[in-house]
């Protein structure tokens, strides 16, 4: 039996969904297991130290483009939109389009409550006079807006290539999504990393310091304390590769010798060089990422990159 364990003064209990897609990724073949569960408390802080190592170009990048972006973006929203934000906010990157775009009101969705009241009680610190409206919910399905934005147009705002980390289909469905959410004639402004040398994109994802490897192995300490896992963890390292055909970059772990271990008391094998998949981050093509806009029910209206066309923001009208 499962027992609650305690971490950082918090009861941590045995999530069943969690549970049932471990179970599941680790029993097919190649083995995989969704991205969203390397997004435990401690993954979180992990992947914010990520976005501080000297080879991971994004965040930087950016914010970088940002601020010279969104005044031209609020130029052609025009003021007194309601910025509409999927994911909670992020502390460098929303204040830039909420000091330029001078919105009616801001509404956050995310899933988590808790990273929601967070980012809000900050911003409200920084924009004392903005109406801020948190949405607890799942943006991955249409969501209904408060009331008090009803009648306001939307400009939705999705940074950080979160989009990279969905198939396709999936990244379709999302922005189909969107599109519903925000209603027609909305605007979003969509962050997509590009594709680039793969000199660049490896140790992107594989930094000498080791924090996205250790990003990565989080997932397999998360099992073992979460899920009465007995995975060596130690006899497993990170490894990044870029699918060319697919056009992304694939983070795995991999065996380094024969293991035989179980979780929650269903036994699992791994011959060495074996693989589990753990997450996607798919790079855009100046027109692949319009292709994929146009797919979800967008129009492309604008787009900025940075100096080295790493990173580009797209503006796109429903
Ligand atoms: C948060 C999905 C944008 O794909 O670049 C960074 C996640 N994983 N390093 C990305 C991530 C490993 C990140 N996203």
């Amino acid at each position: 039996m499962l027992k609650p364990e305690i971490e950082d003064g918090e009861t941590v209990l045995p999530d069943p969904a969690f549970r049932a897609d471990v179970l599941a990724g680790l029993a097919t073949e190649p083995k995989a297991i969704q991205a969203r569960w390397l997004y435990d408390h401690r993954g979180s802080e992990l992947f914010e130290d990520i976005t501080d190592v000297p080879e991971y170009y994004p965040t930087r990048t950016e914010t970088a483009l940002l601020r010279e972006t969104c005044p031209k973006v609020a130029e052609i929203a025009g003021k007194g939109r309601a910025v509409v934000e999927f994911g909670s906010g992020s502390s460098a990157k929303t204040p830039i389009l909420l000091e330029a775009a001078e919105p009616a009101a801001y509404v956050p969705i995310d899933i988590s409550g808790d990273f929601l009241r967070a980012s809000a009680d900050a911003l409200r610190d920084t924009f004392p006079a903005l109406p801020i409206h948190p949405v607890e919910g799942n943006f991955l399905q249409p969501i209904a807006l408060p009331d008090s934005v009803a009648d306001t147009p939307k400009l939705g705002f999705f940074p950080g290539s979160t989009i990279g980390n969905m198939t396709a289909s999936a990244g379709v469905d999302l922005l189909r999504a969107m599109r519903t959410s925000l209603g027609e004639g909305s605007l979003l402004l969509i962050g997509m990393d590009r594709v680039k040398d793969e000199s660049v994109l490896i140790p992107a994802y594989d930094d000498s310091a080791g924090v996205t490897a250790a990003f990565n192995l989080n997932l397999l300490h998360r099992i073992n304390r979460e899920l009465d896992g007995h995975i060596p963890v130690d006899s497993f390292r990170h490894k990044a590769v870029w699918n060319d055909g697919l056009a992304r970059v694939e983070m795995h772990l991999e065996a380094i010798e024969d293991v035989a271990f179980t979780v929650a008391d269903t036994p699992f094998t791994m011959a060495a060089g074996e693989t589990i998949h753990t997450e996607n981050s798919h790079k855009y093509t100046p027109r692949s990422a319009r292709l994929l806009l146009n797919a979800g029910g967008w129009t492309p209206i604008a787009e900025w990159t940075d100096p080295k066309d790493w990173f580009a923001l797209i503006l796109a009208e429903a």
